[in-house]
């Protein structure tokens, strides 16, 4: 194989030429660039955006080698209204997915896509989800009309020759193509296309929607992947905890969007904590298949963090503080008089004046926010302080804990463990979260996040739950499940719980558990810590009244949360598995 220069094409894979000429013909783009990865084309490809208005480069003194970039106020956030799964039937995406016949949908979008590309650049960007080497890794396409869509993908996936090389000659890669169009949300569509490994976004240009490796390919599409060939693809971080002897124990967790993953991932333990730290694997996605020795082993698919700015500050997320002061893409934030960013719950107190998310002038009077609550950044994993060398690890990690977890101001203890593998699934099959900004719609209501998955998973619902009950039987030594929840208020609507590196006393706790060395209480629940075995040493103003309030387990509010369930459990009952129905009971009994 020949290496690509100058924007050719680096490979002889004639599935890849031939579909990549079919398209092009398709959009008719001026010109064809395929994107090589390397340095020197990283900075051609920023200079080419920066000429044209699509970057700007801000203070080098305050922030070496970052961008700020505006989208169009409609296109902010992921759209799960336009998000479809165009599965042979619609029974196979299931109730919680939108559908469209696959051949309706390709005629419709490549209506859009037809010509859409005269007079731009249509970049070809080949990546790799995960690890070069590794037997989990897969290789993906993304054809894009969009220079922050190529430099972005730059940043979160291994991109450019060293997919090239993975992929060979094998035509088992992903289709992916990005049509701009005019960023209208009436010809806006997210559409998937399992059975031929294939997604099209089409007007928009917002991460979530087009950055295709991401949700599209490593969650949507991995998922129907995942369940055909035997692995999971969840919407899960993994982070290593090293202990003051130095063991390592890797822990993987399921957040919804917009909940604290990447701060969980990057967290900086108090120093309470003396010779505990976390290591980061991942803040998003996590593919995890039985290794040989019967543990289920982790790898991170992508290779950059994109990121919720607003909140981060030095005691939320220190780390990441640090890894966004250089080599970043700012996205939505406010800009500053001097080329610097701000974003509400930075360090420090507001700019006397600056430029708002959409470029209106803004004060700390103003009524709007300065910058949009789902402003990002985009940076390379390698800026990440605490990156644990084992993300490059073909192999993976050995995962000894599974966390659930949602935000919920009521109840839902701090922590608790699952009696076994059958009772975790129904713990993460009826999780709840209140809904962010992450997605347009619907902000603060309560809605069953399954896995946090009900935005990504690819396929019915009920076969997903499926799949992870009948994975138990290939995990000969499965992870122990557990489910937290920071954010529960008192009466007077304070967190109960610090939070933020804090959360390190429970992570302990659940690795301890692990190993076997740390006492529990049985609950209606699950188990639970004993008063004395969460080590709260330090914690000023942390009363044991306090810990009761936040492990409280009201029967009312069970009532009620049962009855949710419920909910969810009519939705998908033509494939339910019968064993959620009889954990359902057993709780009620429990209770
Ligand atoms: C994300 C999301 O951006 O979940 O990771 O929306
Ligand atoms: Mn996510």
């Amino acid at each position: 194989m020949t290496k690509s220069t100058s924007g050719k094409s680096g490979t002889a894979n004639k599935a890849v030429l031939s579909w990549v000429d079919q398209i092009a013909k398709l959009c008719k783009p001026d010109r064809v660039y395929w994107c090589n990865g390397s340095k020197a084309e990283r900075k051609a490809l920023i200079a080419e955006a920066v000429a044209s208005g699509v970057l700007l480069k801000l203070n080098p003194k305050k922030r070496p080698g970052c961008y700020y970039h505006r989208s169009n106020p409609n296109d902010v956030a992921r759209v799960e209204q336009s998000t479809f799964m165009c599965s042979e039937s619609q029974e196979e995406a299931g109730p919680t997915n939108n559908w469209m016949a696959p051949k309706e949908m390709y005629e419709r979008l490549y209506g859009y896509a037809a010509g859409s590309m005269r007079g731009r650049t249509l970049y070809v960007v080949p990546y790799l989800m995960g690890p070069p080497g590794s037997p989990m890794a897969k290789v993906g396409f993304e054809l894009t009309d969009s220079i922050y869509v190529a430099l972005s993908m730059g940043a979160m996936t291994r991109m450019g020759d060293v997919a090239l090389e993975e992929l060979g000659n094998r035509e088992d890669f992903n289709r992916g193509l990005h049509c701009m169009l005019d960023i209208h949300p009436e010809r806006r569509y997210i559409s998937h296309f399992p059975k031929d490994n294939a997604v099209i976004s089409v007007g928009s240009n917002y991460g979530g929607n087009v950055l295709l490796g991401k949700k599209c390919l490593a969650l949507r599409i991995g998922s129907c992947l995942g369940r055909q060939e035997g692995w999971m693809a969840e919407h899960m971080l993994i982070l290593g905890v090293e202990s003051p002897t130095g063991e390592k124990t890797y822990v993987a967790a399921a957040f919804p969007s917009a909940c604290g993953k990447t701060n969980f991932a990057m967290m900086m333990p108090p120093a309470r904590l003396k010779g505990w730290r976390v290591w980061t694997i991942g803040d998003d996605i996590a593919w995890m298949k039985p290794g040989p020795d019967g543990r289920l082993y982790a790898i991170n698919p992508e290779a950059g963090y994109f990121g919720v700015v607003p909140g981060t500050n030095s005691q939320s997320n220190p780390a990441a503080v640090e890894m966004i002061s250089h080599d970043t893409i700012f996205t939505n934030v406010a800009l500053t008089p001097d080329l610097d960013v701000w974003w509400e719950g930075k360090d420090g107190s507001p700019p006397r004046e600056c430029l708002d998310w959409k470029g209106n002038k803004w004060t700390p009077d103003s009524r709007e926010k300065a910058a949009h609550p789902n402003s990002r950044f985009t940076a390379p994993m390698a800026n990440n302080p605490l990156l644990a060398p084992e993300a490059n690890d073909p192999q993976g990690v050995p995962i000894s804990a599974i966390i659930f977890g949602g935000r919920r101001s009521d109840t839902m203890p701090l922590v608790f463990q699952a009696f076994n593998w059958g009772h975790g699934v129904y713990v993460g099959a009826t999780m709840g979260s209140e809904m962010t900004a992450a997605a347009v719609g619907g902000a603060g209501q309560v809605r069953r996040d399954p896995m946090a998955m009900l935005p990504f998973c690819g396929y019915h619902m009920g076969d997903y739950l499926r799949h992870w009950i009948n994975m138990h039987k290939a995990i000969k030594h499965p992870p122990r499940i557990f489910h937290v929840n920071w954010f529960r208020k008192d009466q007077q609507g304070a967190f109960l719980w610090p939070g933020f590196g804090e959360n390190m006393r429970v992570l302990k706790w659940i690795v301890d558990r692990c190993h076997a060395r740390a006492d529990a209480e049985e609950s209606a629940l699950g188990w639970v810590p004993k008063p004395d075995s969460l080590d709260l040493a330090g914690l000023s103003n942390f009363t044991p009244a306090r810990f009761e309030q936040v492990q409280a387990i009201h029967a009312e509010e069970w009532r009620r949360e049962i009855m949710m369930h419920e909910e969810l459990f009519i939705k998908l009952h033509t494939r339910l598995p019968k064993e959620l129905i009889f954990q359902r009971e057993l709780l009620l009994a429990r209770l």
